[in-house]
């Protein structure tokens, strides 16, 4: 080649490279989900990703994450190193190659259990894209190699900087997300220590340190237990009875692992990972974990004559799965992910795999462990009877009406239209909350169902309990889509239903007891994200006849700055004696507080209102607060609150 055309085909194939990073910065939402918080975070997600795979090939044992000083963030590890060599088809070093080029990001050799579909695996290029600036320095063959880029493209050729010594490989990656693309760009140390805690959870061998510079924060993760230690941290709330069970194999380069563990709850919580992501829809894994514990147990418990011959009782999947708590990690080669939200395992013969591993090894765990074998039979065998006895109170219930959508409750304010998609309902605390909401609401499209007080915790209770309870009865006949394994969230009479509460101490623990019993009864509701929370405002801040709402504190200091009031002096006093005349701030305690028209104007006005999405991405984060909340262990339950003492904002 001329060094002319090698000028044109280096000028050729850049044309492409920025074409390919400029279809990431305007279709951002497409490789990285969307562009709030979650994409913002899932930028750290995707590089720590290749610093995982490198740790899955035996390459790596640690990741050091820091949020900087300056807000940006740098991922440290120390693996093989992004190669840095002339890369054959582009004729460019690696390094720019793995940084500039969309799905060039992977590893090139395909026998890695590389992390893809969902939203994984769309390779450091996106982030690099999605960078005002970014700088990675590569440690390979005893040099240090370094290269920068702006929005994606590099501002010089990969230079080499330094040397060091030839065992010393990794990458380290600093990147500064772009505010051009991104509505927030700081990053929270508690969101990114969630996801590194699980990390470390399901890679038993790392260790990751992660520090936030500005907030002064730090933890580091290694759980030299891995899965064992996740059953028991997510159980941490729970009273259990034996040794938590685990299991590993490997059938067709598939390596199986599952750990878990009973404990006196009611509901299960089973947490399920395909290449360290939470398949939060399930699959063909999960299905194989299920059909082989409970033939495993059921065989078992008739070969040891554990249950009674004339005993009428036949034990389910459901009865095996009561109070259970579980993590299944598979590592699949080819994934497919499917789904709602591409979090469910596709692959079928996944499902054999991960039965016959399971179904094998629990039979030998079980002949070496007689007596946890017996507790656990044990315990189904109640669990059979409690449902056997819940069927019945449904029954009655049933044959009252009560679940028929025929028969709404008394105290539903329906709306008029009927197509779900465009209704909603305003769940309220309280009758006289319920009347303003009634009032101020548009009837066309918005209903109201006021209910009393506390409504029953329904992690402490039994199932024929929590439906004898009058308010969750009113629930369930108002949504219309049944409840616990017969909910069905496509029946819905509702495309929105929202949890209104008080902004105080009593509000929040009745808004957390109703989404503890969506959580149980009506899961789909929230993974469909039909949940949402309302949000009223906290003050009402007067000023001659302007009048404006606050919904926290720091709104309600920029309105009063912005009136001219000195917040230090008022601040100082800690009351509104001197604030200036004409000015006059109220403190909203209750949404009884408001007449109809001011719910309407900042509460429900769909045009002007906000509200709280609930949504259950982090199963991980959302059944630790609901158990820790609500569950029988106390002392987890007061760290969790002293910690979050200001709201306990249960925002799943
Ligand atoms: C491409 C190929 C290889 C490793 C990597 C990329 C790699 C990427 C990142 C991103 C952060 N840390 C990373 N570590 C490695 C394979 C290297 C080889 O075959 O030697």
């Amino acid at each position: 080649m001329t060094k002319e055309t090698a000028q044109k085909n280096y000028t050729a194939s850049n044309i492409n490279v920025l074409k390919g990073l400029e279809a990431v910065r305007k279709r951002p939402a497409m490789y990285i989900g969307d562009i709030g918080q979650r994409g913002l975070h899932h930028l750290v997600n995707e590089v720590v990703d290749n610093s995982i795979d490198e740790a899955l090939g035996g390459y790596n044992d640690k990741i050091d994450i820091s949020i900087n000083k300056d807000g940006s963030v740098t991922v440290i590890d120390y693996g093989r190193g992004i190669p840095v060599d002339i890369h054959p088809v582009e004729k460019k070093s690696a390094l720019e190659v793995v940084m500039t080029i969309l799905h060039a990001g992977g590893k090139f050799d395909k026998s890695s259990y590389k992390v893809s579909g969902g939203l994984h695996g769309v390779g450091v290029s996106v982030v690099n894209a999605l960078s005002e600036w970014l700088k990675v320095e590569v440690r390979r063959g005893g040099k240090i190699y370094m290269q920068e880029y702006e929005r994606g493209a590099p501002r010089h050729e990969v230079k080499e900087i330094g040397k060091v010594n030839k065992n010393d490989t990794g990458t380290k990656i600093t990147f500064m997300p772009d505010n051009q693309i991104f509505k927030v760009t700081k990053f929270k140390f508690d969101i990114l220590a969630e996801r590194m805690r699980e990390l470390a959870f399901l890679n038993k061998n790392i260790t990751i340190n992660i520090k936030d510079e500005i907030e002064e924060e730090s933890e580091s993760f290694h759980y030299k237990g891995g899965i064992i230690e996740f059953v028991q941290y997510l159980d941490e709330a729970r009273t259990t009875f034996h040794k938590t069970v685990y299991i590993e194999g490997e059938k067709d380069d598939t390596p199986v692992e599952v750990a878990f563990e009973y404990s006196d709850a009611y509901s299960d919580n089973i947490c399920s990972y395909v290449n360290n992501i939470n398949t939060i829809e399930g699959g063909s894994h999960l299905v194989g974990f299920k059909t082989a514990l409970t033939r495993t147990f059921n065989n078992y418990a008739i070969k040891n004559k554990l249950i009674k011959d004339n005993s009428k009782i036949t034990l389910t999947g459901d009865d095996f799965r009561e109070g259970l708590t579980a993590v299944i990690s598979v590592k699949v080669m080819e994934p497919q992910f499917e789904g709602q939200t591409k979090t469910k395992l596709g692959n079928s013969e996944v499902k054999s795999i991960v039965e016959s591993i399971v179904g094998e090894k629990l039979a030998d765990f079980l002949e070496e462990n007689p007596s946890i074998g017996k507790k656990i039979i044990e315990k189904c065998m109640r669990a059979a009877e409690a449902r056997e006895a819940a069927r019945k109170a449904r029954d009655l219930v049933r044959r009252k009406s009560a679940l028929d959508s025929m028969h709404l409750p008394g105290k539903l304010a329906d709306c008029s239209i009927k197509d779900p998609e465009h209704c909603e309902i305003y769940v309220v605390e309280g009758d006289s909350a319920g009347g303003s909401a009634k009032m101020g609401r548009d009837r066309r499209f918005q209903a109201i169902l006021p209910i009393k007080g506390k409504i029953l915790n329904v992690e402490k209770a039994k199932i024929n309990k929590v439906l004898e309870n009058t308010e969750i009865k009113t629930m369930i006949a108002a949504f219309g889509a049944g409840i616990g394994a017969e909910f069905d969230a496509s029946k819905a009479r509702y495309g929105k239903v929202i949890i209104m509460t008080d902004a105080d101490v009593d509000g929040s623990h009745i808004r957390t007891l109703i989404l503890t019993f969506f959580y149980r009864y009506m899961k789909e509701l929230i993974t469909t994200g039909k949940v949402y929370i309302a949000q009223p405002p906290l003050y009402k801040i007067k000023k001659g006849k302007e009048e404006v709402y606050a919904y926290d504190d720091e709104e309600r200091d920029r309105i009063l700055a912005r009136m001219g009031v000195n917040l230090k002096a008022v601040k100082e006093n800690e009351d509104d004696s001197n604030l200036p005349k004409g000015i006059n701030i109220s403190r909203y305690k209750g949404l009884g507080e408001m007449n109809p028209e001011q719910l309407w104007d900042t509460t429900m006005n769909p045009e002007t209102r906000t509200m709280l999405q609930v949504n259950l991405e982090s199963a991980l984060a959302a059944d630790k607060i609901f158990e820790t909340l609500m569950g029988d262990v106390v002392e987890p339950r007061r760290a969790f609150i002293e910690k979050h003492a200001k709201y306990a904002n249960i925002d799943v």
